[in-house]
Formats: C-alpha cells, sequence, structure tokens
C-alpha cells in the first residue's frame, strides 16, 4: 500500500473547530483527547451523534491520509461506545461521513454520523 499524501486547507474558524475551542456550545456526549461527540443541531433520527477528531484534518481522505493510528483507533472505538451507550447496539444504527463536494459535505472538519433509533430507510436518497 502506497502511502497517501492528501493534505488540504484547513480551515480554522468551520464551525466545528470553533466549538472545539469552546468558542460555540454544543450538547457534548462524549469528550476524552482526541474525540470530541455531541448532538447533531439538525437531527435526522431520534439519535444522530456527532463524533469529530480533535485535530484538524477537512475530511476523511486528510484524516485517512495523516491521522495517527492512535487517533484513528479512538475515533472508530468511541463510535462504538457511544452507540452503546446511545442504546443503539441492539436495534442497529448508520454510520456515514459525507466527504467533499459529491459526499455532499458543508462542515469541512472530519465528522462521523451516528444515527438511529428508527428505521432508517434507504442508505441513499433517490435522486
Ligand atoms: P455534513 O453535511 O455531513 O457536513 O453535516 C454537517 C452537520 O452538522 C449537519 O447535520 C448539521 C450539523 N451542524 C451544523 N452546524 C452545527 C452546529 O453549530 N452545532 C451542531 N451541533 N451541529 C451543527
Amino acid at each position: 500500500m502506497t502511502e497517501a499524501a492528501a493534505t488540504k486547507t484547513y480551515d480554522p474558524n468551520n464551525i466545528f473547530a470553533r466549538i472545539l475551542r469552546a468558542e460555540i456550545p454544543c450538547n457534548k456526549v462524549f469528550e476524552d483527547d482526541h474525540v470530541l461527540a455531541f448532538r447533531d443541531i439538525q437531527p435526522q433520527a431520534p439519535v444522530h451523534v456527532l463524533v469529530i477528531p480533535k485535530g484538524a484534518y477537512v475530511d476523511m481522505d486528510d484524516f485517512t491520509a495523516r491521522a495517527s493510528a492512535d487517533e484513528i483507533a479512538a475515533l472508530f472505538r468511541v463510535l462504538g461506545q457511544i452507540a452503546r451507550s446511545e442504546g443503539l447496539a441492539e436495534s442497529g444504527y448508520r454510520v456515514l461521513s459525507n466527504c467533499g463536494l459529491n459526499g455532499g459535505q458543508e462542515v469541512p472538519h472530519l465528522h462521523l454520523h451516528l444515527v438511529g433509533g428508527r428505521k432508517l430507510g434507504r442508505m441513499l436518497a433517490a435522486d
């Protein structure tokens, strides 16, 4: 496997960077050295949590190219822990991360959407 070298310009004033600096409040679910998780301001399901790395990564491409093994492990470990603590492990849930233009990403700081609490229907919109 060749090493990727994605380098995208990170906007330090994006909304999640400001949440990380506590300039903007959030409804916090979890925090440790590597990860912050908080409830989405426009929830698409009964449970809709955003799980983000504390490091300055634009998107999944940037994260998977530059993040350390510890950062990557922490993000996914916490995701599973939150799914369990939110009561989603038995009923099931969906994890998605929009990346870039075609992914429809709006906030340019990597975030995993953890959604559940109801039947979620088709994975992709029909259009
Ligand atoms: P995406 O389209 O994948 O970039 O998702 C961005 C999500 O971020 C969207 O579901 C709404 C959410 N969001 C945007 N601004 C805020 C905010 O200020 N606070 C919180 N908690 N969520 C936000």
